[in-house]
């Protein structure tokens, strides 16, 4: 049986690992956000998909959730020099890896072709695949005006009010063709909606066209793991947004936010008091510690929803 993920960055990673090291790599495709990519400094990032990479291949920045560890920074401190842009910090070994891509993209390869490249020399063994080979941008409309993705999140720290999203090119991005592929196949066994931020790393992956159909389409249920634990984010804005989208800061509003798209919703062991309301939608809740610290607790949490995606079959 496969499973299909869908990732966002550090938390998507997190689950995402506790997969692979459950599943053989013919049993798992992980599929990244590509919303938040930009072009900077004349090199194509894409940080979603570097998270999940560097962290399958065991050389990610865990506590910082980007970038690789052990970094250093001499090309930033070089380019301060220079008065050139450093809000946007791309340490020395990570840089390598933006050359490469963007020289790639600039010979005419995909973004998956040089995903498959980058997994390869780093030895990561399982499927990762950008959500599509097409740009899509994410931009966030704030009180300060409509932001660039990453704008928003690293230049501004996330502090202008939120009031929406726009992907910008979604509706002529296709899908990669084996997320489709996946979603059609009767050997899935389940997608993952790891627990990510929904409004800025699922949202672009379920707005492709034709992702939402397929999903409803599939045969095998889709189960999401809520990124919300006890009315917070364990990193990041997702709990903010939910504020200024003026929707309760609960992990009932993610489950809401993904309404009948999911059959299944995992929740943490805190917020057991949400489960019957939950449950009153119609979605299978499963009630688990989902705070990922350490290998353990992520290989925990993922036999954990494998486990219940059998029993969703
Ligand atoms: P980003 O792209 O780097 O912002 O990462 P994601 O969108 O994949 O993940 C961000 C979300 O992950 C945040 O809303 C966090 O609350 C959530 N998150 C991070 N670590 C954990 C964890 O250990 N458990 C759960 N349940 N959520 C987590
Ligand atoms: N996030 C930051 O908050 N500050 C940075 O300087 C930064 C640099 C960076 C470089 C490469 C990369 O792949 C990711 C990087 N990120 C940085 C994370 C990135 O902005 C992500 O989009 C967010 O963490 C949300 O997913
Ligand atoms: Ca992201």
């Amino acid at each position: 049986r496969e499973i299909l993920a869908l990732s966002g960055g550090v938390g998507g990673a997190k689950l995402a690992l506790g997969l692979a090291d459950e599943l053989r790599p013919g049993e798992l495709t992980i599929v990244a956000n590509t919303g938040d990519d930009f072009e900077h400094l004349g090199l194509n990032v894409s940080p979603d998909l570097d998270t999940v990479m560097y962290t399958l291949a065991g050389i990610g920045n865990a506590e910082q959730g980007w970038g690789l560890a052990g970094e250093s920074w001499s090309a930033m401190d070089a380019l301060g020099r220079y008065g050139a842009e450093t809000w946007f910090r791309l340490g020395d070994r990570d840089i390598a890896t933006h050359l490469v891509r963007s020289q790639l993209l600039r010979a005419g390869e995909s973004l998956s072709q040089v995903t498959r490249r980058l997994c390869g020399a780093l030895g990561v063994a399982h499927t990762l695949l950008p959500m599509s080979d097409d740009p899509v941008r994410t931009m966030v409309q704030t009180d300060a005006g409509e932001l660039p993705f990453q704008d928003y999140f690293v230049r501004r720290r996330c502090e202008p009010r939120v009031g929406g999203f726009r992907f910008d090119g979604i509706d002529s991005a296709r899908p990669h063709p084996q997320l489709l592929e996946r979603l059609r196949s009767p050997a899935l066994g389940a997608t993952v909606i790891c627990p990510s931020n929904p409004f800025v790393s699922v949202a672009p992956m379920l707005r492709l066209p034709g992702v939402e159909a397929a999903l409803r389409a599939s045969a095998a249920p889709v189960i999401a793991v809520s990124p919300i634990i006890a009315g917070a984010a364990a990193k990041g804005p997702a709990a903010k947004m939910l504020q200024e989208l003026n929707l309760p800061q609960t992990a009932e509003a993610v489950a809401d936010y993904y309404g009948d798209l999911i059959d299944g919703f995992v929740i943490d062991d805190a917020d057991v008091a949400l489960a019957p309301a939950i449950r009153e939608r119609g979605i299978k809740v499963l009630v688990v510690p989902t705070l990922m610290r350490n290998r353990q607790d992520k290989v925990g949490l993922a036999r954990r929803v494998l486990a219940f995606a059998r029993a969703l079959r």
